[in-house]
């Protein structure tokens, strides 16, 4: 039997185990990304290693989250980056050059290699044929100092395209169906395999489109094979040299096969507040629309903008909408500045944001109170815009373009002919604002202000727990649920006292409270707790607030992994009707902890309020046992 994609990569990374779904496997790590908001506290882990200079082939450090500068902290954490990547061999890339995903498929990404990135959409590079992995920054630390990236194997989806697109009918549509049939835990364990006939017709920024938003169903990655299409995208990006074939041996097996007749699709949308809520645009409505948004690491390429330029030139956005669009690089907007096409959007009445994830993550441009906001992003999770009671829809740059133009949503077919924009013979390529590391690293001094706050070390983990339920929560709680991101909080990113005031803040404002008065405790979760964000965030700032345990029906892959990686255990139910016995404030015990851990046994929970008991388990390879036992990566990873 011949391999998959997927299983030649890993299998030419392999550093141990056997590639069975369900078995621990390490990998070797190629290149990694970081961005700002993850990248303070992932310098920080790295510096904590004592380790001088990164070990990967490729390390990139950009700013692209938190460039809204309301205050110093933003800017004083760019400036920390800078320094750091300069003294430890990273390149930087500045803020105004655009969306770490966007660039690194740009500039960066090479088929066949291995990126870890400290960003969910890390699997944007996917669409060149590049295994891109998303995890927490710790995870990144210990990759950049050389050590391998350890996962448990995914089962290996084919997702099998057949014929074409029709008109108006576009990548994201394409990604919306496999959420709509996934829904966003359908991913979970699994990598999303592309292949068919019908990968051909998919441009480079197409597919990474589609990759970057298999993380919408909590995928370990999606993939495209890399093929003569990806060869022109390489040649115009001037790196054809970086070009290699790569696709499934004819006889590869998979895990489960999926097919998607592109053929028959139409213009969707993600509906509030779910990117599995999908339904075709001619469904929903009428629906009048405040906001329209155009960006994101998703859907703001060159391709991207140039149809969203032709549809718009000419016309004027509808009175009742705001229209923004933040091009997601410097390439693309330096391109829509030189042909005219930047002209076109500024004549409609866009709002021209920096290239960046701006309104994506809620740094600016908030919708109005109960506004309805259309945007081509990834999640539209309740709040997340930064307007609690905003409906948020995603659709493609097409639908979000016509639905500017006539104030409701609409479908793009609607209105004539589409516009037929190719992939450029040459991309304007001008790299200067990414710094190489520096030569001369001892004369590099590292800049921090005062909002780098040292890093919080977790404890050991003690041999019995006993803590209070602190908050009992329903299925699909994100991470930006347990620890929100926004103009207000993201700032404090590597300060983790002051962000631990948020930690749960539109569920329970009374969580931080509480559980420093009760000296920590356990959180209870129901399905995919901690689906979304990567932000290691959610983990590390409840481990600061004394969190041991979180006890969930199921947990997202890199929340999990958070969870041990800071030390707090991650429990499932064995009995999901447990889950319906417990409340908050209720009072656990688990005792013979690392016993239980060490073989490998469910373990017992005393209800001591109610004086019941329950069983559940822990599922953690024996490397993680060590992880948890040691309380956490950091440590574990020190101590050698
Ligand atoms: C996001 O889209 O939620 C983010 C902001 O890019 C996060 C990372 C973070 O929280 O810094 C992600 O997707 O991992
Ligand atoms: Fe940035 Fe949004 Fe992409 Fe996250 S999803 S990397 S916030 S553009």
């Amino acid at each position: 039997m011949g391999y998959n994609l997927t299983q030649k990569i890993l299998l030419n990374h392999l550093v141990s185990g056997t590639m069975q779904p369900g078995r621990e496997i390490a990998i070797r790590i190629d290149q990694t990304l970081t961005q700002d908001a993850t990248g303070t506290m992932a310098y920080l882990q790295f510096e904590a290693m004592g380790i001088p200079r990164v070990k990967t082939e490729l390390s990139v450090s950009y700013v692209d989250h938190n460039t809204l500068q309301t205050g110093f902290e933003n800017a004083d954490d760019h400036r920390f980056l800078q320094s750091t990547a300069a003294k430890y061999g990273a390149y930087f890339s500045r803020a105004g050059n655009g969306i770490c995903h966007q660039v690194h498929l740009e500039r960066f990404g090479v088929p066949g290699k291995t990126l870890l990135g400290s960003d969910s959409h890390t699997p944007t590079a996917g669409g060149l044929g590049m295994l891109a992995i998303g995890v927490g920054g710790l995870d990144v630390a210990v990759a950049m100092g050389g050590g391998p990236f350890h996962m448990i194997m995914p089962g290996v989806v084919n997702i099998r395209l057949h014929g074409r697109l029709a008109p108006w009918a576009t990548a994201k549509d394409v990604i919306l169906e496999v959420l709509r049939r996934l829904t966003v835990k359908g991913g979970v364990g699994k990598i999303l395999e592309y292949g068919g006939e019908g990968v051909k017709s998919l441009t480079v920024p197409e597919r990474a489109t589609i990759t970057n938003m298999g993380a919408e169903t909590g995928a370990t990655t999606s993939i495209f094979p890399s093929d003569e299409v990806t060869r022109a995208f390489l040649r115009a990006q001037g790196r054809e040299e970086v070009w290699v074939e790569l696709g499934p041996d004819p006889d590869a097996a998979y895990d489960e096969v999926l097919d998607i007749d592109l053929s028959t699709l139409e213009p969707l949308v993600a509906c509030p507040h779910s990117p599995d809520n999908v339904k075709p645009v001619r469904e929903v409505g009428p629906l009048a629309v405040d906001q329209v948004v155009i960006g994101s690491c998703t859907n703001s390429s060159y391709l991207d903008l140039m149809k969203v330029a032709a549809i718009l030139k000419g016309k004027v956005v509808h009175p009742r909408v705001s229209l923004v669009i933040a091009p997601g690089s410097r390439q693309v907007l330096t391109m829509l500045a030189q042909n005219g096409a930047l002209a076109d959007l500024v004549a409609a009445g866009a709002r021209i944001l920096e290239c960046a994830c701006g309104p994506c993550i809620g740094m600016g441009q908030a919708p109005p109170s109960g506004g309805v906001s259309v945007r081509t992003i990834n999640r539209n999770f309740k709040g997340r815009s930064g307007t609690a009671d905003a409906r948020v829809y995603l659709a493609s740059p097409e639908t979000a373009a016509a639905t500017a133009l006539t104030g409701r949503l609409t479908d793009p077919r609607e209105l004539g002919d589409p516009p037929v924009i190719a992939l450029p013979e040459r991309f304007h390529v001008d790299d200067r604002m990414i710094i190489p590391p520096a030569d001369n690293p001892d004369n590099v001094e590292i800049v921090r202000g005062p909002n780098i706050k040292p890093l919080p070390v977790a404890e050991p983990l003690p041999r019995s727990i006993e803590g209070r339920v602190l908050l009992k929560v329903g299925d699909n709680i994100t991470t930006d649920h347990i620890m929100p991101a926004g103009a207000r909080v993201l700032p404090l990113r590597s300060n983790i006292p002051a962000m631990a005031e948020y930690v749960f803040a539109a569920v329970d404002p009374s969580f931080p409270r509480r559980a420093r008065e009760a000296g920590g405790g356990i959180i209870v979760g129901g399905e995919n707790y901690g689906q979304g964000s990567s932000r290691e965030h959610a983990a590390l700032v409840p481990m600061y607030l004394g969190v041991k345990a979180v006890l969930a029906k199921s947990f997202a892959r890199i929340h999990r992994d958070n969870l041990i990686n800071f030390g707090i255990l991650p429990l499932t139910f064995i009995e999901p009707a447990d889950y319906d016995r417990l409340e908050q404030d209720d009072v656990l015990q688990i005792d013979q902890l690392h016993r239980a851990l060490q073989e490998g046994a469910e373990l017992e929970v005393k209800n001591v309020t109610r004086n019941i008991t329950f069983k559940v388990r822990a599922q953690l390879t024996p490397r993680q046992v060590e992880i948890i036992l040691a309380g956490g990566l950091l440590n574990h990873t020190r101590r050698g």
